[in-house]
């Protein structure tokens, strides 16, 4: 049985960023209420590309940086909760695009634990065998679902996109995964809904907004990561001691404050870029990994730890050898 090992990760952000200040001027509020309670300073905001655009880029970034051919991938997902249409999924957009003819394409729903859960399964594919390159996105243009008007959740979000080639291996890549979800407290935190249209009812209009329980899914967020780290590191039998980063979801630096002591860890260990990006819910983890490549802080051999927790509610954790 084969591992599936990463051989490139990449990342890509609209040119536009719009800081704490440009946002001060939409809504009463400030850089400083921002900055303090979110570690937030800037976000990309689209002008106009859509989720499967800046896919595009980002799976362009990788087929040059690895010399893969598009005919050669055998699997294409893309992780989002903002795809450009309900049909065609953002991920046969990429294949028709690229011209990925031999590879089957879905989209994976699982906000902004979407990459893990994407690269999961990918890793499941490629281990059953019949599968031997994947590429795996994870990409939003949150932007679509923010109401410029409440002041309370217009600054958390960004957009932008990251992700993967992964390959069959014989050994490292990922070790070990752990996936989670409760539907029975996903009202906390929702986005989008779709109401029934009935041809006699008069439609009411879409709240297609984020609506967020801030202080339930904080507390939430704070329990389940070091859970699901101390998951991994049990299933694994690797010592934290020997992982060199974790690559937590970027949602709030709160988050990552409590759980890195919690788990009594510099703070340090964890990347964290939500300064720039804010929070980019499926791409917030491709978006860091294709960051932390590019400076040259993932090399061969290297231990990695990503931790998502998102909307659904959904979480989980993962192992990668480098
Ligand atoms: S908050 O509720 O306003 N808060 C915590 C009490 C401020 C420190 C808040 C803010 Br501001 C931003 C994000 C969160 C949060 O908890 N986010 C999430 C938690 C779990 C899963 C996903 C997220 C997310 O935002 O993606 C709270």
């Amino acid at each position: 049985m084969y591992n599936t090992g990463i051989m490139a990760v990449e990342c890509y952000a609209p040119e536009r960023a719009v800081t704490n200040d440009d946002l001060a001027k939409l809504v009463d509020t400030s850089d400083e209420w921002i900055y303090s309670r979110t570690g937030i300073k800037s976000r990309h905001v689209s002008t106009g590309e859509n989720t499967s655009q800046m896919c595009i880029k980002v799976a362009e970034r990788l087929l040059e940086k690895t010399g893969v051919k598009p005919e050669e991938l055998d699997l294409i997902i893309v992780a989002t909760i903002t795809p450009d249409f309900a049909t065609p999924s953002t991920a046969c957009l990429v294949q028709g695009a690229i011209g990925a003819d031999n590879a089957a394409a879905f989209d994976v729903s699982a906000a902004c634990s979407g990459f893990i859960y994407s690269l999961s399964i990918a890793d499941k594919f490629i281990k059953a065998g019949e599968y031997k390159k994947a590429l795996v996105i994870g990409a939003e243009t949150l932007s679509k679902y923010v109401d410029w008007q409440d002041r309370t959740t217009c600054v958390l979000f960004g957009d932008g996109a990251g992700g993967a080639i992964v390959e069959a291996r014989e050994r490292g890549g990922i070790i070990a995964d752990v996936l989670h979800a409760k539907g029975s407290d996903g009202m906390k935190l929702t986005g989008c809904e779709k109401k029934v249209r009935n041809f006699l009812s008069s439609p009411e209009p879409d709240r297609h907004y984020f609506i967020m329980d801030g202080k339930a899914i904080f507390n939430f967020a704070t329990k389940v990561i070091p859970q699901s780290i101390n998951i991994i590191t049990q299933k694994s039998g690797v010592s934290l001691d020997d992982v060199k980063y974790i690559v937590p979801h970027q949602a709030n630096y709160r988050i990552i404050e409590f759980a890195a002591r919690k788990l009594k860890l510099p703070i340090e260990k964890f990347y964290i870029n939500i300064d720039r990006y804010g929070n980019t819910s499926a791409a917030s983890i491709a978006i860091a990994l294709g960051e932390m490549s590019n400076e040259g802080l993932l090399q061969r051999g290297d231990k990695v730890i990503l931790t998502g927790f998102g909307a659904g509610l959904t979480w989980g954790s993962m192992l990668i050898e480098w």
